[in-house]
């Protein structure tokens, strides 16, 4: 079943059957203030962070699957009859005479909500203006009958008691009595003295009068009702309550008259601090809501922040365009891809329908990994963000877990136990920091002096040295990195007794990655000691292989796991992409390696994390995964972001059919025409994919919030389409399938914007046969910097 297409030159997808297979999603806003809404306008909003900045209230997991949200309902107050303007809460019928009709447009940084019944068509506009702490809805009401109505239009949101979603959700003898509302002219105010501090919105319509009013949430649902037939809504009125505790929401109602073809446009708009005084939110004081809404809430005023958004994201995404033979590649890496992957950098893990706000702040390695999607459309944020990962590892090397943005302060934060750390978190740094220099080509960042977390400070360069230090000091028997408390698998603990095969490949490629950044800066002594540890790492990778492929680890009692010996999880995807993707392994084992992941791990719908799943556990290595039925997420699900790697290594490897083979596995888009298969949102990656070994094999779940987004940005641009910067240039190593003639690149590179174009007139998976730039013929296949001006046309030939 299709429940909605893609509109690349609107750069939306169009919703046009509301009853999605689960609620599909659309962020709002920026790191400032920032929101989710479903095309039923589910959904939540919270400022600067998902847990302690929790505006609107969620109810996770609960039924419907994305209540409450942010409802405007519309009664016909000669009939009674009412309805909402999105299809749910109210839920008319989508079928038969009269049916309810429904279209959403999912954009970048806003959703419009349209619907059409009983004679009255709506077209409701979520968004957050740029850079403000306030969303608007903006309603559109038409009259498309022959005779004149008369329609109320009620809102409804739930504003969370205290926004620390904790308290909001599970401390209800307190913050049921902390919450306090009112409403004086045309505005409602919610202000709390909780515990943690201070937290004041306001709500207000605009376009229209207010005729009534509720704060109470009880009092405008009525006892034992759900939102899908409000009490006010039914009577027509709402009832002018207070809120003195219990649970406040936001209801203005307001009534229109509307002669035949008539349109009125009301706005409401909830905003943080105070009607009718400043609010100072620590870093800014934010303007009385009165003085927002009166420059902020007319139509104008409305439609030009709308486009500006456009404009915003359309920038945004600019930096990198690309035409291929694949429409639905185009698609996806062109708009909606690379808009998850900012939403993947700015939210972390923290805040989706699933991340409830219990991981807020950032996972050391998931931001690390993050920031290579996004660092050639915004290289200061990448920076920065980079700056405080630095400044979250400790001065023995390791790394916070997590690093909380609002309240960081370097050089105070505890150094967790050996044990307590993640023997990846910190080597993802040369990752990172090689991704930016490259993209900026300022060897300078290397140079800059950064505090640690708990003491001491470094260089960007010496913080990485430092990262290969802590790995290199903390190997077991075999001469492997210690597992300590996890890995890159959060659900593997082989602790400090046993081995991490994932971050012993990940310290190899630190190693190279150091080495050749040092050397950049002249770094001489630096990098031949890279060189130096990275061979005597080398020898003990070689003890790792396991006769087809290379284990997993090896457990505290001595024993491997991911081995052909094991008749539960004998082989495992991770090890061996990144024997690959490290450099580590030699050509003719990375090669078997992948061949024995095609051949026990990959399906019609991605790579599976292991097989067989596990079922019992082993000594000597924690199976947090056991938790997980056999083919869920770490436990041989298809876990998305290890796919990509594989993506990843098999392009590394020239093959361009099975690169591009297992990258249209998972691809969103792919399943546009039947999504009731992969059930969640057609133009956004998940997090896994159910494996083989589950009866719901092919279904995706968890999406937006997920490396797998921002890994296979980096397997779909940097190595299927090959497009990728290095110190001297932009290297173009495309590996396609051999059937693909040829395909575009537009990138921005440091202040240029480039064009290549890439033929391929003997269908060859890889091998670049001929590079120029702008006419001139050069060797190898690097555009240098020193030739490519804004403008330049990088021309390619494969063969
Ligand atoms: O690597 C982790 C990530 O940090 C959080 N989600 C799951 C991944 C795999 O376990």
């Amino acid at each position: 079943m299709r429940y909605g297409h893609f509109d690349d030159d609107a750069r939306e997808y169009v919703i046009t059957r509301p009853d999605t297979p689960r609620a599909w999603s659309n962020y709002l806003g920026s790191r400032r203030y920032g929101g989710i809404v479903t095309q039923n306008a589910g959904g939540y909003s919270f400022y600067r962070s998902g847990g302690t900045g929790r505006l609107l209230r969620m109810r996770f997991n609960g039924v419907p699957q994305d209540e409450s949200g942010r409802y405007v309902y519309l009664r016909d107050d000669v009939t009674g009859d009412f309805w909402s303007a999105s299809w749910q809460p109210v839920g008319k019928p989508l079928d038969g005479p009269g049916a309810y009709r429904a279209t959403v447009r999912h954009g970048l940084g806003y959703s419009v909500l349209e619907s059409s019944y009983a004679g009255i068509d709506t077209e409701m506009t979520m968004f957050v203006p740029r850079d403000q702490a306030f969303e608007h809805w903006s309603l559109r009401i038409t009259n498309t009958g022959a005779e004149p109505r008369v329609i109320s239009a009620f809102s409804y949101a739930e504003l969370a008691n205290d926004w620390g979603f904790r308290q909001d959700l599970e401390n209800l003898q307190y913050s049921q009595y902390v919450v306090r509302a009112d409403y004086r002219d045309g505005f409602i105010h919610r202000v709390n003295r909780t515990r943690a501090a201070t937290s004041e919105c306001w709500f207000a319509l605009s376009g229209a009068e207010v005729v009534s009013f509720d704060t109470d949430r009880d009092a405008f649902l009525g006892a034992y009702r759900t939102t899908a037939a409000p009490l006010a809504v039914e009577k027509g009125e709402c009832s002018g309550s207070e809120t003195w505790g219990d649970n406040a929401c936001a209801s203005l109602h307001t009534r229109l008259e509307l002669a035949p073809g008539e349109t009125r446009q009301i706005v409401f708009t909830l905003g943080v601090g105070s009607p009718d005084e400043p609010w100072d939110d620590g870093d800014a004081v934010l303007p009385p809501g009165r003085e927002l809404v009166a420059a902020h809430a007319t139509p104008e005023r409305i439609a030009a922040e709308v486009d500006a958004l456009r404009e915003e994201w359309a920038a945004r995404l600019a930096p990198l365009h690309v035409t291929t033979p694949d429409p639905q590649l185009d698609s996806m890496v062109n708009v909606w891809h690379a808009y998850q992957t900012h939403m993947t950098f700015n939210w972390s893990r923290g805040v989706s329908l699933i991340e409830a706000g219990d991981r807020d702040g950032l996972g050391f390695r998931d931001t690390a990994q993050d920031i290579l999607a996004i660092v050639h459309s915004i290289p200061d944020a990448a920076q920065e963000r980079l700056n405080l990962l630095l400044t979250g590892q400790t001065a023995e090397g390791g790394a916070l877990p997590l690093v909380h943005p609002l309240t960081h302060t370097p050089g105070k934060e505890q150094a967790p136990q050996l044990e307590q750390y993640r023997s990846d978190d910190a080597l993802w740094l040369p990752m990172s920091v090689t991704a930016l220099v490259n993209e900026t080509g300022d060897l300078d960042y290397l140079s800059t002096t950064l505090p640690y977390a708990d003491a001491g400070e470094d260089t960007v360069l010496g913080h990485l040295v430092q990262a290969l230090r802590f790995s290199l000091e903390h190997r077991g028997a075999h001469g492997l990195v210690q597992g300590l408390a996890a890995d890159w698998n959060d659900c593997l603990q082989f602790g400090v007794e046993g081995e991490s095969m994932f971050s012993t490949f990940l310290l190899a490629n630190g190693l190279r990655a150091v080495s050749e950044l040092a050397a950049l800066i002249g770094d001489g002594s630096v990098a031949a000691w890279c060189v130096e540890q990275l061979s005597l790492l080398l020898e003990a990778i070689e003890g790792a292989w396991d006769g087809e492929w290379y284990v997993r680890g090896i457990s505290a009692v001595g024993v491997p796991l991911g081995s052909a010996d094991a008749d539960e999880g004998r082989i495992y995807l991770e090890p061996n992409v990144w024997a690959v993707i490290s450099g580590a392994a030699s050509p003719g084992r990375a090669r078997q390696a992948m061949d024995a992941v095609h051949e026990h791990l990959s399906s019609e719908h991605g790579v599976a994390l292991c097989a067989p799943p596990h079922t019992r556990p082993l000594d000597g290595v924690g199976l947090s995964l056991l938790v997980f039925p056999p083919g869920h997420k770490e436990n041989g699900g298809i876990f998305c972001h290890a796919t990509a790697w594989a993506v990843v290594a098999e392009a590394m490897l020239g093959h361009g059919e099975r690169a591009y083979e297992y990258y249209r596995a998972y691809l969103p888009g792919r399943h546009n025409d039947d999504a009731g298969l992969r059930q969640t949102e057609p133009y956004v990656y998940s997090q896994f994919t159910h494996g083989p070994s589950s009866p719901r094999f092919g279904q995706s779940r968890n999406p937006w919030l997920t490396g797998a987004a921002s890994w296979t940005y980096v397997a779909v641009t940097q190595r299927i389409l090959g497009v990728r910067p290095v110190p001297t240039g932009l290297k173009v190593d495309p590996c396609v399938p051999a059937d693909w003639d040829g395909f575009t690149v537009r990138r921005d590179f440091r202040g240029r914007s480039v064009t290549i174009q890439v033929a391929n007139p003997d269908g060859v998976n890889r091998g670049v046969a001929m590079l120029s730039v702008d006419g001139t013929a050069v060797d190898g296949d690097i555009a240098p910097t020193d030739l490519l001006r804004d403008g330049s046309l990088v021309e390619v030939v494969l063969g």
